[in-house]
């Protein structure tokens, strides 16, 4: 039986990424006046490596080997990473990024079917929380019967562990919930935890390998605004709806 859905967060609930998360990455450096900067086109690579204080690692590995690294490198990636944290925060304060299509109908139809709900993220408790206020509320921090959240294990997605660490806290099997990402380091992650994966995909992932999703959508559509099926059968829906979840679990 259909029990639980399970979100990600970043590309998935929303856009978060080119307008969001790299933004406030650019306005920390600025801030503590480095001259690194990450165009669209960069992050799309830096995107390879989950998780922020990862990502800056990752980036000066491979895209700012020049940079003269202090002795207390990693102190100064996450004193950054506060930083930025801080500016990401304030973004989704004004209203910056909104939900994606279908979401908070998808949701609050869930709630009232009494699915449960969790949400298996890299990024940080404070910017999920943040996202949550911003878009659904205050109280909807609760509607999360789990929060698994950055670096509450210590290997990021695509490594399984942020997924079996939720339905471990949920006591649930993998078999009995349905899993949504955005990326192939989502899905890999998802599936790793041997759950069914529904993808809504963005401009960053649109040519991600999404092998084994039970579909593959443009985003999760509402009526009278279908989604387009990139891979996969929507057995003649035009928007994910409880009705079709149960149909994907079952199939
Ligand atoms: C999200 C991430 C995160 C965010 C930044 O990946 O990779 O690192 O980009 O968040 P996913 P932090 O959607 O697969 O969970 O800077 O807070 O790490
Ligand atoms: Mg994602």
């Amino acid at each position: 039986m259909l029990k639980a859905l399970i979100f990600d967060v970043d590309g998935t609930l929303a856009d978060t990424e080119k307008d969001g998360h790299r933004v406030a990455f650019n306005e920390a450096f600025e801030e503590v006046g480095l001259d690194w900067h990450w165009s669209v086109e960069l992050y799309d690579k830096l995107l390879a490596v989950t998780g922020g204080k990862e990502r800056m690692n990752y980036y000066l590995d491979n895209f700012n080997t020049e940079f003269e690294r202090p002795q207390n490198l990693q102190d100064m990636i996450a004193d950054l990473h506060k930083i930025k944290t801080r500016h990401y925060t304030e973004l989704l304060g004004k209203g910056a990024i909104p939900l994606r299509p279908g979401v908070k109908r998808l949701i609050d139809d869930a709630r009232a079917a009494g699915l449960r709900l969790a949400i298996a993220t890299t990024t940080t408790p404070e910017n999920v929380t943040a996202l949550l206020e911003n878009t659904l509320g205050k109280e909807s921090i609760d509607w999360f019967e789990v929060i698994a959240a950055g670096d509450i294990v210590p290997a990021k997605k695509p490594a399984p562990d942020i997924y079996d660490w939720a339905l471990a806290e949920m006591k649930l099997d993998a078999a009995d919930c349905l899993a949504f990402e955005d990326s192939e380091n989502g899905i890999k992650s998802s599936q790793g935890a041997h759950l069914k994966t529904i993808i809504t995909v963005n401009d960053y992932t649109l040519s991600h390998d999404f092998s084994g999703a039970a579909i593959v959508l443009d985003n999760l559509g509402e009526p009278g605004q279908p989604f387009s099926v990139m891979a996969g059968d929507a057995n003649g829906k035009t928007y994910v709806d409880l009705e079709m979840l149960t149909q994907i679990h079952s199939a």
